[in-house]
């Protein structure tokens, strides 16, 4: 099978690429990416010398590069991550995510209708579903939950969703979605809470907490991500919606402590900042459907995942000190002086 991923120099799809040449070594993984400020080559470079695997540079709301992408590769498949990701970036700038994020998706579907497809996966985002209250443990988001977005980022993912399922309907498309919570692992951009606060904290430098850091995550390793969605699309039911998380809620201070914790880092370090406007409460996945439909389930806990984590951090100094050293000075000053 031809499978392209597109955002697959980016974390969450990078990450799948790898997972893919391991686990299906018949199929071709084509990477197609337009190497925003997110994308990063170095993060394929063990990738470029598997015959399985191919690199092309584009722009999912392109037509004509994404036509060219369908004549020439001939994709069985496609998953989407190609996306604008950054809540705290869709604030300051929410029109590219409208083009990215709805505009894009748009135009995937569209090459798929022409040119068909076995499947359309979207990757999506539980923060589709708005937030949930501190003080309410028991509610969680299932896929029955409505869609109730509090971000120009979840806006765009939720539109992207409403799309891919009337195109799905509409033309039959053989679309799959999946809503996950947030991911941590190797390759996470710098500008995400848990990266940002491990190499923070490693050149020790203030950790921006926003508000009171009582906001609760439900964080989930990547990889078990990338097991979903391979699972997904290999017994998924077309047309379905499978939510993905494994229970591992957390308030960003709890986070950020045990960050410190591990790096024997003094609390000092910790910065209490003005909070994200609009900024989420809670997210929390309910699994069930993943679980008892398609017997998936994540291997790593929280407390191994987040060592696995740092110890990556420590591991690959290179590939984050060239990020931080470049155009990320300017977006760090923007967004984090006098705040
Ligand atoms: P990321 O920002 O690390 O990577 C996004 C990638 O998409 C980058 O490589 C970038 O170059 C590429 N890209 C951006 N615009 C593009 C365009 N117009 N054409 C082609 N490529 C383009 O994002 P991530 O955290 O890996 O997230 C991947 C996907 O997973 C996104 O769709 C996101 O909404 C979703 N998601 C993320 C999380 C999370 O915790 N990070 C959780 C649930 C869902
Ligand atoms: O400096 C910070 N300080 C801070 O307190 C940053 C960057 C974040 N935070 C808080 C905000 C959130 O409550 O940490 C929490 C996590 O923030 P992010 O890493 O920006 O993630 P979030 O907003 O939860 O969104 C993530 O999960 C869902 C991904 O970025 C999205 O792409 C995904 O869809």
């Amino acid at each position: 099978m031809n499978i392209v991923v597109t955002g697959g120099a980016g974390f969450i799809g990078s990450n799948f690429v790898y997972y893919m040449l391991e686990n299906h070594p018949d199929d071709k993984i084509i990477c197609y990416d337009k190497l925003t400020y997110a994308g990063n080559l170095e993060t394929l470079e063990k990738a470029q010398s598997n015959k399985n695997f191919k690199f092309i540079k584009g722009d999912i709301s392109n037509r004509e590069e994404v036509e060219k992408l369908f004549i020439e590769e001939k994709p069985d498949v496609i998953v989407n991550f190609a996306a604008e990701s950054h809540v705290d970036r869709s604030i300051e700038e929410p029109e590219l995510f409208l083009k990215t994020n709805i505009i894009g998706t748009s135009i995937l579907l569209d090459a798929c209708k022409k040119f068909g497809i076995k499947r359309f996966h979207q990757v999506s985002t539980d923060e589709v579903y708005g937030d949930l209250p501190l003080d309410r443990p028991d509610l969680f988001f299932t896929e029955k939950t409505n869609l109730h977005t509090s971000s120009p980022y979840s806006a765009s993912k939720a539109s992207a969703d409403l799309l891919t399922m009337a195109y799905g309907r509409t033309y039959n498309i053989p679309i799959t979605i999946s809503r996950c919570s947030n991911n941590y692992g190797p390759y996470h951009f710098p500008e995400k809470l848990i990266p940002l606060m491990i190499i923070n904290a490693l050149n020790d430098k203030k950790l921006p907490v926003y508000g009171e850091g009582l906001n609760v995550r439900d964080w989930l390793y990547v990889e078990d991500h990338c097991s979903a969605i391979d699972l997904i699309l290999q017994n998924g039911k077309v047309g379905e919606v499978y939510n993905i998380g494994g229970h591992n809620e957390r308030s960003n201070i709890e986070v950020v402590e045990t960050i410190l914790h591990i790096l024997g880092k003094p609390e000092t370090l910790i910065e209490h900042v003005t909070d994200r406007k609009g900024h989420d409460l809670r997210y929390a996945i309910d699994p069930t459907k993943i679980e008892e439909e398609l017997g998936w389930t994540p291997k790593t806990s929280f407390s191994d995942g987040i060592r696995k984590t740092i110890d990556w951090y420590l591991e690959n100094k290179s590939w984050w000190e060239k990020i931080i050293s470049g155009e990320y000075q300017n977006y760090y000053e923007r967004m984090y002086s006098n705040r």
